[in-house]
């Protein structure tokens, strides 16, 4: 059962998001884990101050000379900083139609910096369309990507449903910064499904990382999307509570608190 997940994404020193924290979570869920850098940043767990993109040219021939001799069991794209390299990364997605693929679309840190330069934002579908079983969104990054305001559930509803319109993927609304309760909607072109769960009053650093990977080592198991979004939500939650503080308002993930595998129940056909 064991896969090779290949994570596209950036570098975060502090180690809370990006590639560092994306290969913890898929050997946490018993996979390899491999590491393709778009971007390198400067950013403490609090703030991102700079980023420097490598080129498209580096991110293409990193994947390439990795992929030579590896059998790849499924793909994480994260930030990617320019347009070039969400070009690039949607030739690599548009090779490999038969295997789980899960693109987190990182626009800006919170702290404000820019993951994605802008001008790639309004074709980012577009860029992506039909190369990927998943593309998860937060509220901001579904609003921008939709065009529509993204606030509550139902409008998480409606803009899950035109991200798939214009990408042809499935999209997972993430309602991390909802008001109240924290609720998630995930459109998979045919059926709505809602997932419940408590709001943590956290703020962690590479929540939307952590999500993203959980997701995809659940489909490289061969889980359905449902469950693999279910089962990445409830593995989160348990995340953030063995979460610690890294500074005045910003915990980080600390894996090596997380005790063995959750629980999983058994393999459903589908
Ligand atoms: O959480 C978004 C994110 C993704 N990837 C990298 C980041 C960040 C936020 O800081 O640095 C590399």
């Amino acid at each position: 059962m064991t896969k090779n997940l290949i994570s596209i994404a950036g570098w975060d020193p502090s180690a809370g998001a990006g590639v560092l924290l994306d290969l913890r979570v898929f050997e946490r869920l018993g996979h390899r884990g491999f590491g393709v850098i778009t971007a390198v940043t400067a950013q403490s767990p609090a703030r991102v101050a700079r980023v420097f993109p490598v080129s498209a040219r580096a991110l293409a021939g990193q994947f390439e000379a990795l992929a030579e001799g590896l059998e790849i069991g499924g793909i994480k794209v994260g930030m990617l900083g320019t347009a070039a390299n969400a070009k690039a990364a949607a030739r690599i997605l548009g090779g490999r139609p038969g295997l789980p693929r899960v693109i987190d679309p990182v626009l800006k840190a919170s702290s404000g910096a820019l993951l994605l330069e802008r001008k790639a934002w309004p074709r980012f579908l577009e860029t992506i369309e039909g190369r990927a079983s998943l593309i998860t969104p937060n509220l901001a990054e579904a609003a921008v990507l939709s065009g529509l305001p993204v606030r509550d559930p139902a409008e998480m509803r409606r803009a899950a449903e035109k991200i798939h319109l214009r990408s042809g993927v499935a999209c997972l609304v993430k309602g991390g910064h909802l008001e109240r309760q924290a609720t998630d909607v995930l459109f998979d072109g045919r059926e709505f499904s809602v997932f419940a769960h408590e709001k943590l009053a956290r703020r962690v650093h590479g929540t939307g990382c952590y999500l993203a990977s959980a997701i995809l080592g659940y489909l490289a198991e061969g889980r359905p999307l449902k469950e693999a979004c279910g089962l990445a939500i409830v593995r989160v939650g348990g995340a953030i509570r063995s979460a610690v503080p890294a500074g005045p308002d910003v915990w980080v993930f600390d894996l090596s608190r997380e005790r063995g595998r959750v629980p999983l129940p058994p393999r459903t056909a589908g």
